[in-house]
């Protein structure tokens, strides 16, 4: 099974990504951040509970994600040839319970691969899915540098966990989709490869 986390800061590119990877090795993809707005948009408990995180750009709580990204699981397993995973884990937290989860499944991460970006880049790209998607916290500068510090100090330090097993790649976000995505595919060539 070919099981991906795609990482980065917000803004990076990792669900512009996740879609077009996905396609081209028959993957699920499996996004927290989408799973959650679907929740908050059905208001059901989940989602109520949620939302008073993401509107302030901040971590919504490990428990209730890795409950989640298990159910998912489940559900998925038996029907693909492996996953991406799209904003999950964001802490060591959810990377120690998650390595776990798989380990029970008999299956592993593959790799990690970060995409590295500027900051003005991301702050721009952010404002600008703000103006076109009205995503409501794309729309304030001050939720988008909550969201860039938070994974500053939170999340970024999860790649020495990744890198401790060896399957950390950093490869450069900047440039269009195409580009990056040539990127993606050559690092994930590679291994598969081995
Ligand atoms: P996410 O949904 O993961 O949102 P994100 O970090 O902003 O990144 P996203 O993947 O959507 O954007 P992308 O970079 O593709 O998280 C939202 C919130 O959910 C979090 O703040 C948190 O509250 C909560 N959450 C989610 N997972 C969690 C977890 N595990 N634990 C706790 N809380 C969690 O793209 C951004 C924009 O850039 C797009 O408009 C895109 O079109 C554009 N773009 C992409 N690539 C480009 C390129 N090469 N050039 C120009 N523009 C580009």
């Amino acid at each position: 099974m070919l099981n991906i986390v795609l990482f980065g800061p917000p803004g990076a590119g990792k669900g512009t990504q996740s879609q077009i990877v996905m396609n081209r090795y028959n993957l699920m993809h499996l996004s927290t951040g989408d799973i959650l707005r679907n929740a908050m948009d059905r208001k059901t408990p989940r989602g109520i509970q949620a939302k008073k995180y993401m509107s302030r750009g901040e971590l919504v709580p490990d428990e209730l994600v890795i409950g989640i990204i298990g159910r998912r699981l489940d559900e998925y397993l038996n029907k693909t040839n492996g996953f991406i995973f799209d904003g999950f884990p964001r802490t060591t937290l959810q990377a120690k319970e998650f390595d776990i989860i798989l380990a029970q499944k008999q299956i592993s991460i593959t790799l990690m691969i970060e995409l590295e970006v500027d900051h003005d880049e991301l702050i721009s790209r952010l404002m600008k899915r703000g103006q076109l998607c009205g995503r409501s916290d794309d729309q304030d500068i001050d939720v988008i540098n909550n969201r860039i510090n938070i994974y500053n100090q939170s999340t970024r330090p999860l790649m020495e966990y990744y890198k401790a097993q060896g399957k950390y790649v950093g490869i450069n976000g900047m440039g269009d989709v195409d580009e990056i995505y040539q990127r993606i595919c050559s690092v994930i060539d590679k291994e598969i490869q081995k």
